[in-house]
């Protein structure tokens, strides 16, 4: 089994969830084209790991490019974007791609991202090598965001989950899930969970959005998910937990109300949208009990963050809105 990232909890550290000590592990300017590497995910893949990644180019139109890595924190991004091939459908039109998830579910990658198509909607496409990518049906009707697969079929359906939302910096936000017998049409949309009250939770109180693939536990789904308040500066991105039920993931078994990570340090305070930390992909090690959530910060650059899986699990239990 090969070793995802890890640096032990520092001794004086009382969180539940700790920064990589030399993070951003991806710069603004990693590649030429690029203004900014954000919003990205990763996936072990052959005997190291593989990723698609949100790179705005220096005319600032966002697109998702590949990269590959030995250790999945020094990571190759190819300078040009993923070009599409056709998948389950010749209708592959999009304006920009932005916020990919990838997963793998059977016999290949998955990958899933928010298309400009009259709007920002969920697309879908297919990889087996990371090299040829096979786009699919967008899986809604604009508008949506934040469409995040389930690693496996529940009760023989692809699961997704997604965040309806509008054509603009949406004030609103709740996310729900929809199943799909063939990855091209997708129904039995029902809700998951929606923004707190304010008195509640407050950093969750105007919008929520999954994030990194969920992961099974002996618990259920342990989803990670962006939760934003608005701000008399604007909207802040933080990072809280929630636990759905394995068989029927609308179910929520628990769901932290104090936050996993809030924007603290300069990377995630200052940059191109200041105050954000946007998770979009996990690597876990079950058995070692370890976690490495990979976050966009301040919509600039790539940090890492770790956590112990059974600790996430306890303080969603036990923070439990
Ligand atoms: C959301 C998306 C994300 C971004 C966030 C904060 O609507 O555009 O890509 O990280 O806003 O700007």
């Amino acid at each position: 089994m090969k070793q995802i990232p890890w640096q032990n909890k520092p001794a004086d550290c009382k969180d539940i969830m700790w920064r990589y000590s030399e993070n951003p592990i991806i710069g603004r300017n990693q590649i030429p084209s690029s203004n900014s590497i954000f919003n990205s995910a990763v996936v072990p893949y052959k005997n190291g790991y593989a990723g698609v990644f949100r790179c705005d180019n220096k005319a600032v139109q966002m697109n998702i490019h590949v990269g590959f890595s030995e250790n999945a924190i020094d990571w190759n991004i190819e300078d040009s974007p993923i070009v599409m091939k056709t998948g389950n459908t010749d209708m592959i039109d999009s304006d920009y791609k932005y916020d990919p998830r990838v997963v793998f579910i059977e016999d290949r990658y998955w990958v899933t991202w928010c298309n400009g198509y009259h709007g920002p909607t969920i697309g879908i496409a297919y990889t087996y090598d990371f090299k040829e990518f096979f786009q699919c049906e967008n899986a809604f009707l604009p508008f949506n965001r934040n469409g995040v697969l389930f690693p496996k079929k529940i009760n023989g359906k692809y699961a997704m989950l997604s965040r309806p939302s509008d054509n603009g910096h949406t004030p609103f936000g709740d996310i729900y899930i929809s199943y799909s017998p063939d990855m091209k049409y997708w129904g039995e949309h029902r809700c998951v969970m929606k923004a707190t009250a304010f008195e509640d939770s407050a950093w969750q109180c105007t919008k929520i959005g999954a994030g990194p693939i969920p992961i099974l536990t002996d618990e259920g789904w342990l989803m990670i998910y962006h939760g934003v308040i608005n701000t008399c500066n604007g909207f802040r991105y933080a990072m809280g937990a929630a636990i759905l039920d394995k068989n029927q993931p609308d179910k929520v078994k628990y769901r932290t109300q104090s936050y996993l990570l809030t924007p603290q340090v300069n990377y995630e305070q200052i940059g191109d949208v200041s105050n954000v930390v946007f998770p979009c992909a996990a690597l876990h090690d079950i058995e070692e009990d370890k976690l490495a959530v990979y976050y966009g910060a301040a919509d600039t650059v790539v940090a890492l963050a770790f956590s112990r899986i059974s600790e996430v699990i306890a303080f969603t239990k036990n923070n439990s809105l």
